[in-house]
């Protein structure tokens, strides 16, 4: 350290996560994983099994704060994420949403665009004021040099819950109202955009060093659509989050959007671009120049682990040296992942 180096003061300049976003290759690169927090770890069971529902948890200020600690605890990563869900903008825009055990997400789906312009913004602050004193409890709870994300869905994921009333694996009520009725699509697009950018300002308020929006099916859409759809909405935000908070760095995560990512960078310019397994990193590293890069190893490796997986983490820290960069999974932790796989995934990058 040279001998000028003020003492660790717990200024964000010692955050790595941060260095990274801001462009800076960070050797070894800083971790975290999707998912971090979640049932593949017995504590979170435990914890889980005594809140009620999954809404209850995301809402109970000292069980979500307990959550989001728990990894922290295990593992040496570099970021906590909030533990919430996606789907809490529908439910602060009052759409009913549960989650059925063994079912995934239930919402009351829209059928009308009277149901559309009935969701309101008018209790949004309150009813997800939670969220926010999730956020400050661990702003103030967790090391100094570790990076507290926050985070929220982007509108085409978001509208395709609202619309199909759960998960879906084609997307098909969705894309029925944006092609039959785009004015109305277009509707609900920008009351969940609006939402989403208060929303987000809430939390880097509340103490959010920084923040993804994850777009998990923007591979559903291509051409115009995605350009209208995921390109549009996800530049709005970033660019609404610039405006009223330019030190504040934004990851987007276009999931599977294969070459499309490249126009996704190019427009939205994001801080950071979140990699799903599929991207080639030299592709990347040419294409996407200007985001910091984030992936993008196959969560099922991390099941697997052994020599399959060494290599492979191996095989994109050679990739990404000398980029900036921050290592992470190309998609959620799965539930079936052994705990001890994680340790040698994190032992292994800080070994580098
Ligand atoms: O039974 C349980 O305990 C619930 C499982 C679970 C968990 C742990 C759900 C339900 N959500 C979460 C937490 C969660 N969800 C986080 C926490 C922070 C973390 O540690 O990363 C985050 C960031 C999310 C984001 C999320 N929710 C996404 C985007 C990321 C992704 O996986 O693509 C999506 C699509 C959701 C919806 C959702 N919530 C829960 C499930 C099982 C799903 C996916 C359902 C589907 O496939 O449609």
């Amino acid at each position: 350290m040279h001998p000028s180096t003020p003492p660790d003061t717990g200024h964000h300049s010692d955050r790595r996560l941060l260095q990274a976003l801001s462009g800076t290759a960070v050797w070894p690169p800083p971790v975290w994983l999707m998912r971090q927090a979640g049932r593949y770890l017995p504590e979170y069971r435990a914890t889980r099994a005594t809140a009620g529902g999954f809404m209850d948890l995301c809402l109970s200020v000292d069980h979500a704060v307990e959550v989001t600690h728990q990894p922290l605890r295990r593992y040496q990563f570099d970021a906590a994420i909030l533990f919430s869900d996606i789907l809490m903008v529908p439910y602060g825009l009052g759409q009913a949403v549960w989650f059925a055990e063994g079912e995934g997400p239930k919402l009351t789906a829209l059928r009308s665009r009277a149901e559309i312009d009935a969701l309101s913004t008018d209790r949004f602050h309150d009813r997800l004021s939670a969220i926010y004193q999730i956020v400050s409890r661990l702003r103030a709870e967790i090391p100094a040099q570790t990076t507290l994300l926050g985070f929220a869905g982007a509108p085409w994921t978001i509208a395709t819950y609202m619309f199909e009333g759960g998960s879906s694996k084609s997307f098909e009520t969705a894309k029925r109202w944006l092609w039959h009725a785009p004015d109305d699509f277009a509707a609900l697009i920008e009351r969940v955009t609006d939402a989403t950018i208060q929303y987000l300002r809430r939390q880097i308020d509340a103490g959010a060093d920084a923040v993804q929006l994850f777009d998990s099916w923007a591979s559903a859409l291509g051409g115009e659509a995605f350009e209208r759809w995921v390109i549009e909405p996800n530049a709005r935000i970033v660019a609404a989050l610039k405006d009223s908070h330019p030190a504040t760095p934004v990851i987007c995560f276009p999931r599977a959007a294969g070459v499309q990512y490249r126009a996704f960078a190019q427009r939205v310019k994001p801080a950071g671009l979140s990699l799903d397994p599929t991207v080639p990193l030299d592709w990347a590293r040419g294409e996407l120049a200007g985001c910091c890069l984030q992936g993008n190893l196959d969560p099922l490796l991390l099941v697997t682990g052994g020599d399959a997986l060494r290599r492979e983490v191996d095989r994109i820290g050679e990739a990404m040296r000398g980029y900036p960069f921050i290592f992470n999974l190309g998609h959620g932790i799965v539930p079936q992942t052994p705990p001890e796989h994680v340790t040698q995934l994190v032992e292994q990058i800080r070994g580098w």
